[in-house]
């Protein structure tokens, strides 16, 4: 990207052809591929059902609608399967240095007690989260920098039980660099107090 010099008229003209969202570089993130006709299914470790992740642990539940409302699309997942631990992890390109908004939606299942905590992983980085009630999803962002050119990203439930926090709809986009953002917001932002100072 040509970034020498910003001006306002430039601004609009880079923003107007700006090019198209980047795509989500997470495999099968609505956990729609490998259909459940009803109810669960439980996917134990190593099993290649959930298309794209690892299962891990000791198993997890593939969820369908209606009996559990998805985020996105009718499935998802349960983190502890039957039983937990479980949990799911796949390997995303990345380029070190560079930024990720990884999203997510998080809720739990509230067929059984139990604790419903979830365990998100961004490499080496570990964040602990709850979900909303069954059915009321959360939407998780993080901003997240690589330092691999590859990043393994993981949720995982630490329960036993049969019952877990839930996970649907997990997207990976690439971030443009600050170099690319910072002029132009910078730019705008001088522009605009130079139009209201001239009045
Ligand atoms: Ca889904």
């Amino acid at each position: 990207m040509n970034t020498k010099l910003i001006t306002g008229a430039g601004l609009l003209l880079t923003l107007g052809h700006a090019s198209p969202a980047p795509a989500t570089i997470v495999t099968n993130g609505s956990f729609e591929e490998g259909v459940v006709l009803d109810g669960y299914r439980t996917v134990l470790a190593g099993d290649a059902f959930v298309r794209g992740w690892e299962v891990f642990g000791t198993s997890i539940d593939v969820l369908t609608s209606p009996r559990w409302t998805a985020a996105s699309g009718v499935q998802s997942l349960d983190l502890a399967g039957t039983p937990g631990v479980g949990g799911v992890r796949q390997w995303v390109a990345t380029e070190p240095g560079s930024s990720y908004l990884v999203r997510f939606a998080l809720s739990r299942n509230d067929e059984g007690e139990g604790d419903k905590t979830v365990l998100f992983s961004w490499g080496s980085q570990t964040e602990q989260l709850l979900g909303g009630p069954q059915g009321s999803w959360s939407i998780v962002e993080r901003l997240c920098v690589a330092t691999d050119p590859a990043t393994l990203i993981s949720f995982a439930s630490p329960e036993v039980g049969l019952y877990g926090g839930t996970l649907d709809d997990v997207s990976v986009t690439a971030v443009p660099a600050p170099a690319s953002v910072f002029p132009i917001g910078i730019a705008a932002l001088a522009a605009r107090r130079r139009r209201r100072g001239t009045r």
